[in-house]
């Protein structure tokens, strides 16, 4: 938008004057931003209008807001630094380069809206160009992804060869931007600061010295819910005070001229390296929380009349007039032009085309890279026994499922420089002059599934994430977003709760939201599973259904060795999330181990092993019941003479319904056997499409045989009693054929 000239009559030396008291900021800049505070306002009150009248369908405004969104904004580098922003910074948006026209398409849910193409309520900014990343509704996730987005930068300045792309893998898609100084902008309520992502993202910023900028826009209620009762003590800034390496600013945040200068003194620090910035920005919130709301059943007209008079239009108003900056013929010039702009700007985006029902599925997934296509699926090169040297002879021994991830990771860390192991305990020792210094051996991981990595790749590519689950992943999307590939571990299924948020409603959600602006390919490792003798309810569990039920993953969870480092090469180099659930139980088991299959072998997503071919019966299983399901269907055999198709399916999003189907064809009779217990368990969904899909092909009800519906206990007895064994398996094998 065209700048309106100052139009006073101020000489050079009373503008360089001024410029010193509006803290560095010209007369000119100061127009400015009344014009993009007015703007942000009247799209506000454009898009409630529309509301009423019932042409979009959610609002939520920045009113109250706009002075922190345009200093932070001017105080920062458009398509240079990084932006995690909230709801509220509608103006932060339009200061950094967004448009009322492309607002206005997003209150519209327009094809063309660039936020999300009609995915997402308004207001939840997406702008690829302007690196304005995209954001869900849920309060405080964004934070952990800044957290991540500023380590990806670093890393990046410290691996400018990780910039490299390699053919046929996520990389392709992924152009790698980043400056040596840039810093990360991340902003969020004063009710966000009371969830825990929120301390988790401020200890990891502080302890890395991130140039992280947490910006707390505090108008001091969380929907009807004041700060006092969300905020020990009611003020947030007392309570971070004591993270170290911070740059800590308070200020009324209704004021521009203030906060852009505590910006400025914020952006320095993080710009300069010395850690994090955190400013606590005072503002209003005059249109109660959004449409939905009405303020006036919890607020009192005199608080509200008290919030008004800080309005920071009127107060920039009242100061440019004061200043002699602007006259009020100049105010209402600008105030009509935005007036118009904004009308205009509805106008089209009413006019706009709506995106078409077929277009749903669109970015559930990459759309460059299938990892089921023939590109995923390539030959084992085992090493020649016989010849060679010792390294090539020891590399011919069968190896265990542990062996192989942990030589499928450090082949793949080789290959890419991209890649990141963090998690708990996954480095040999975060004291590293320990190992080096021959004082210890280190530990690398629980499971010793990333042994020796942190010494091979260094700490900056190996290293040990505090005990935080939801920053864990959290931080693999800010990192993935950039352009890395994170692949994270998660220690025991069991605590994979803390980062539900982020792995329901974030990681596997960033393309899709965002209508492929953005994508977070990253993988997340999970021991799972029990059959451990003691391994009892917080060791043992399983429960992947939650995570097949969420669209945008790829679940694998393979039964031995060979697969495990076949799929797991696929998983990294693919252009999508992938959860790659490991069972304990098969880390070192004697059944399925492998020589090491070369540094490219891959096994594509969505096909199922025939483990053993029969004709009688089908058994559908992965995981640890695959070894169980075949000792089972063995002694049926030579006891009974009953031929069972054993199919691993391998991977269970997506999963091999070809197989399963040809198979039921065959032998008319269907067990789909798993781990996690009976009741909405994996084997349900499957249960029901064999039965729907292939109902004429049945001479028997589908059979399930699981867990009972219980969490699985710590005496063997119990344990065996409640997790399915070779017993359970081989009478309803039998009893399924004898039907
Ligand atoms: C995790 C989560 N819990 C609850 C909500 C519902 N919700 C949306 S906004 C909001 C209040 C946020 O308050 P605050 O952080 O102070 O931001 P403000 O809206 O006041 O700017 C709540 C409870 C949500 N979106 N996400
Ligand atoms: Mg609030």
């Amino acid at each position: 938008m065209a700048p309106t000239k100052v139009e006073s009559k101020l000489n050079d030396a009373d503008l360089k004057k001024k410029s010193k008291a509006y803290q560095g900021l010209t007369p000119q800049q100061l127009i400015d931003a009344y014009r993009i505070m007015y703007t942000s306002r009247r799209v506000d009150d454009r898009e409630i209008l529309l509301k009423r009248q019932q042409k979009v369908f959610f609002q939520i405004s920045g009113a109250g807001h706009e002075a922190v969104g345009v200093a932070a904004a001017w105080a920062l580098k458009t398509g240079y630094d990084w932006f995690f922003p909230y709801y509220r910074d509608r103006a932060l948006c339009l200061a950094l380069g967004a448009t009322p026209y492309e607002m206005m398409l997003g209150a519209v849910g327009a094809a063309d809206d660039p936020s999300s193409g009609g995915r997402q309520m308004p207001s939840h900014w997406a702008f690829r160009n302007l690196n304005i990343v995209t954001q869900s509704s849920a309060t405080g996730t964004q934070i952990l992804h800044a957290v991540g987005c500023a380590e990806a930068g670093r890393y990046f300045s410290q691996h400018p060869n990780a910039v490299r792309k390699a053919d046929g893998d996520y990389s392709q898609f992924k152009d790698v931007t980043f400056q040596g100084d840039e810093v990360t902008y991340v902003s969020l309520g004063d009710g966000t600061t009371s969830e825990g992502e929120f301390w988790e993202a401020l200890n990891a910023a502080s302890n890395r010295r991130l140039p992280v900028l947490f910006c707390v826009e505090d108008n001091e209620y969380a929907i009807s819910v004041p700060v006092e009762v969300q905020t020990a003590g009611g003020n947030i800034s007392r309570l971070v005070s004591a993270f170290p390496n911070f740059h800590f600013e308070e200020i009324d945040g209704t004021d521009p001229i203030i906060t852009y200068a505590a910006f400025t003194r914020a952006v320095e620090h993080c710009r300069a390296g010395h850690g994090p910035a955190f400013v606590h920005a005072h503002v209003i919130r005059p249109y109660s929380h959004s449409l939905s709301d009405d303020e006036r059943l919890y607020r009192p007209d005199t608080e509200r009349q008290r919030d008004a008079a800080r309005d920071p239009i009127s107060r920039l108003q009242m100061f440019l007039l004061r200043e002699g900056v602007l006259d009020e013929k100049s105010i209402n010039k600008i105030e009509k032009e935005v007036d118009e702009e904004v009308q205009t700007a509805a106008d089209r985006a009413l006019a706009a085309p709506i995106p078409q029902p077929e277009t749903i599925y669109n970015y559930v997934y990459s759309p460059g890279l299938d990892p089921t296509s023939s590109a995923f699926d390539t030959h084992p090169a085992f090493a020649a026994p016989e010849s060679g040297t010792d390294g090539k002879r020891a590399a011919s021994q069968p190896k265990t499922m542990a062996d192989l991830i942990n030589a499928t990771l450090r082949d793949e860390m080789r290959r890419d420089e991209r890649i990141l192991i963090f998690g708990e305990d996954v480095a040999d020792a975060s004291r590293e002059e320990y190992v080096k210094q021959k004082l210890v051996k280190g530990k690398g991981g629980v499971f010793k599934l990333t042994s020796g990595l942190q010494m091979e790749f260094g700490s900056d590519r190996v290293f040990n994430s505090p005990l935080a689950e939801a920053s864990i992943v959290g931080r693999a999307t800010g990192m993935a977003v950039r352009g890395l590939k994170p692949v994270v571990e998660i220690q025991f299924f069991d605590y994979i709760w803390p980062a539900m948020m982020q792995l329901r409603d974030e990681l596997p959600l960033v393309r899709w939201r965002s209508n492929n602006a953005f994508s977070a390919p990253a993988v997340v490792r999970v021991a799972i599973g029990g059959y451990l003798t003691g391994g009892a309810i917080y060791h043992s569990q399983c429960g992947e259904s939650i995570f097949t039920h969420t669209p945008g993953w790829r679940v694998v969870f393979p039964s031995n060795a060979l697969d495990a480092a076949g799929l797991l090469r696929t998983a990294i180099r693919c252009d999508d999330p992938v959860l790659f659930l490991e069972h304990k139980r098969l880390y070192r088991e004697t059944y399925g181990r492998a020589p090491y299959p070369g540094p490219d072998f891959m096994i594509p997503f969505g096909k199922a092993k025939i483990v053993q071919p029969g004709s009688n019966i089908t058994v559908i299983t992965y995981g640890a019941v695959v070894p169980r399901a075949l000792q089972a269907a063995q002694k049926l055999e030579r006891e009974h003479h009953i031929r069972v198709e054993l199919i691993d399916l391998r991977t269970l999003n997506p999963f091999d319904w070809d197989t399963i189907a040809a198979s039921v064809r065959k032998t008319n009779r269907a067990l789909v056997a798993y781990e996690d217990s009976l009741s909405w368990g994996y084997g349900a969904e499957l249960a029901a499409r064999i039965a729907d899909q292939l109902f004429h092909h049945l001479d028997a009800p589908v059979k399930r045989i699981a867990a009972t519906d219980t969490f699985v206990a710590y005496q063997p007895i119990l344990e065996n009693a409640i997790l399915p064994q070779v017993s359970d398996l081989f009478r309803a094998m039998k009893e399924l054929a004898e039907f």
